[in-house]
Parts: C-alpha cells; sequence; structure tokens
C-alpha cells in the first residue's frame, strides 16, 4: 500500500478529480497554498495498492499541465530577484507527486 500526495494546480483539480475517482480511487482533496506563489493549489491524498500507483501517476501526468507564471517582486518577499528586476516567469506544475509507502490502513 502506498499513500500518493499530489500537489495540483487549481485549474487542472476538476480534471484530476474525475479521472481518479472515475478509475475507482479513493481521494482526499485539501486546499493548499504554495509558499513561493503563496496562491491556491490543490493536494491530493490517494491511498492505492503498490501496482496501482502507476495509474496514478499516469493521470496527473494527462490531466496536469504546465502553466507560466508571472512573479513579482511583491511575490515571495522579493526572493531570488536582481536589483531592478520587477517581474520573471517561473514555469509552475503539472503535478508534484510524492510517493510513501504505508505500513498499515484500517478504517473503522
Ligand atoms: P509554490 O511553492 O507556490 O511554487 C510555484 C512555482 O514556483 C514552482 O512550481 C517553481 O517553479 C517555483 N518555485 C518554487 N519554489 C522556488 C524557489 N525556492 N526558488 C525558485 N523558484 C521556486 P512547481 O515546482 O511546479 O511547484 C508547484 C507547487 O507544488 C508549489 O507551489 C508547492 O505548493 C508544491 N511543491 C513543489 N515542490 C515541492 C516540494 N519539494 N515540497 C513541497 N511542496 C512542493
Amino acid at each position: 500500500m502506498k499513500l500518493v500526495i499530489a500537489i495540483v494546480n487549481n485549474d487542472d483539480s476538476m480534471a484530476v478529480s474525475s479521472a481518479l475517482t472515475r478509475h475507482n480511487f479513493f481521494v482526499t482533496k485539501l486546499s493548499t497554498t504554495g509558499g513561493f506563489l503563496m496562491i491556491g493549489n490543490t493536494t491530493y491524498l490517494i491511498g492505492a495498492p503498490d501496482d496501482r500507483v502507476e495509474k496514478v501517476r499516469e493521470i496527473l501526468s494527462k490531466y496536469s499541465k504546465q502553466r507560466s507564471h508571472t512573479v513579482t517582486t511583491r511575490d515571495s518577499f522579493g526572493y531570488g530577484f536582481r536589483e531592478g528586476e520587477v517581474e520573471k516567469e517561473v514555469t509552475v506544475g503539472g503535478a508534484t507527486m510524492f510517493v510513501l509507502s504505508v505500513d498499515s490502513m484500517e478504517k473503522f
């Protein structure tokens, strides 16, 4: 058993949620905020048998798109900006996926 933690852009979360449930995954959705851009994203907790993790990866990569996002000096407290620079582009996503081994899972 694995626990997949996946961080997805809010704009992709409807498509990701419906694909996961359509493929019979049990999913918990959390409303989260990225520490760098300080804007909302969606974090999924997905408990899945080892042999179904590849399907989760496939769904996430299919429905999570890369986006370019303009960061201004007001975002992230101006981290990483050179003097005189007022904005720059960062590439966000598709999804960021962590896979953790689970010792046990019980429902009562
Ligand atoms: P944010 O922290 O808001 O980061 C948004 C995007 O800003 C990142 O896209 C990356 O392109 C850039 N970025 C983040 N931290 C940076 C830094 N210290 N210096 C320069 N650029 C930076 P993604 O890498 O696709 O990440 C999208 C979201 O996924 C992140 O939103 C965060 O919520 C989460 N995330 C990504 N990697 C993570 C990690 N190792 N641990 C926990 N959360 C992570």
